[in-house]
């Protein structure tokens, strides 16, 4: 089955341009025959290329799946994404993955699947994630950090998934301060950051990630219109969600990596340019009150900056905020 992905992601690279079986043939020290087998069983899981004598194969199409074997021919990462347990519908991605951290899974393991029945936000809220749609996974990090830093991580896998967006989308979102990605003002994305630690150690985070890619209006539930807005809907394209997968860990793997390696300072000039929070009038919700200011700045430690009405200024470590539009 490997080679079947090997000459997969050949063809990935080189479209729009032909590869010859024959060329094909010598890259993997196969014969011609079995190269145009490997294709056959492309064919029949939704590749379709286009054969032009003399030049060779160009893939033409993709099936948009999320088959870890997919993900795999795409992935251009050291070690994220090595290990992908994939499942068709899981109640939710995070306790699965949780699970897996505690019985020692590597760093960069993913758990994903077409369709949660119980996707779940921050404080227990739903995430509805639809089958087939969208990125419904998590990512287990195991950085060697304290775990007062572990909330700079969500920033992190902020920047890493609105890089990821951009390359594969073409379209550039907006990061609300903490963990939501927007697009004109709607949420594409949410990301679930959950710890498990010692006092002085993080044993392991794991990533939540929900992405809206090939909705249209009528696959989100009513109560989220108005909310949610999906790439497909943005970009009007079916997005290639394995790519884009793909490119989310590659970045993640990046981010992290230099985060360990440098601190957060290069990642929050990123941050800073994707921000649609800094300057904003906001409301702040956290758990004991409610008030409204203006976001000043994220600090080094990735802590939301809040001045008040009378001057005063907050520190915001964990909240929710609505941009104020007027
Ligand atoms: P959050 O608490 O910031 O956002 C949850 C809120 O977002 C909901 O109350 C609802 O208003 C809105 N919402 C629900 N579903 C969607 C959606 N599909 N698109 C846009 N808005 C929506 C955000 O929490 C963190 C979400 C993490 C989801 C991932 S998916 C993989 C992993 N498994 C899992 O159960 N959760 C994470």
């Amino acid at each position: 089955g490997s080679y079947k992905y090997k000459i997969l992601k050949k063809l990935q690279q080189s479209t729009p341009s032909p590869v010859s079986g024959q060329q094909l043939a010598d890259d993997f020290g196969l014969s011609r025959t079995a190269i145009w087998k490997y294709i056959k069983q492309l064919e029949e899981e939704g590749y379709t290329f286009e054969t032009i004598r003399k030049k060779g194969y160009i893939l033409t199409s993709q099936p948009n799946s999320i088959d870890p074997a997919k993900i795999k021919a795409a992935l251009e990462t050291t070690t994220f994404g090595e290990t992908i347990i994939f499942e068709e519908t899981l109640a939710s991605t995070q306790p699965v993955a949780h699970q897996l951290a505690q019985e020692g899974a590597k760093v960069g393991t993913v758990v994903i699947c077409e369709e949660q029945t119980l996707g779940r936000g921050r404080m227990q809220r739903p995430w509805q994630s639809q089958k087939g749609k969208g990125i419904w996974m998590s990512v287990i990090l195991r950085p060697d950090v304290p775990p007062y830093e572990a909330p700079q991580f969500t920033l992190v896998a902020a920047v890493a998934i609105a890089k990821g967006i951009e390359d594969v989308a073409g379209i550039r979102p907006q990061i609300k301060w903490p963990n939501d990605l927007l697009i004109d003002g709607f949420k594409i994305t949410g990301i679930l950051t959950e710890l498990q630690a010692d006092p002085d150690r993080v044993n392991a985070l794991i990533m939540g990630i929900g992405i809206n890619v090939n909705h249209t209006m009528d696959d989100f539930p009513e109560e989220i219109h108005g909310i949610a807005t999906s790439l497909k809907l943005q970009t009007g394209r079916e997005i290639d969600r394995a790519v884009l997968i793909a490119r989310i860990l590659y970045y993640l793997e990046y981010y992290s990596n230099q985060y360990v390696k440098e601190g957060f300072l290069p990642i929050k000039k990123e941050w800073e340019s994707y921000s649609c929070t800094i300057g904003q009038t906001i409301k702040v919700t956290t758990l004991t009150e409610v008030f409204y200011g203006k976001a000043v700045a994220i600090t080094n430690d990735g802590v939301l900056k809040v001045q008040l009405p009378d001057g005063e200024t907050k520190s915001v470590y964990s909240a929710d905020i609505e941009l104020k539009k007027d």
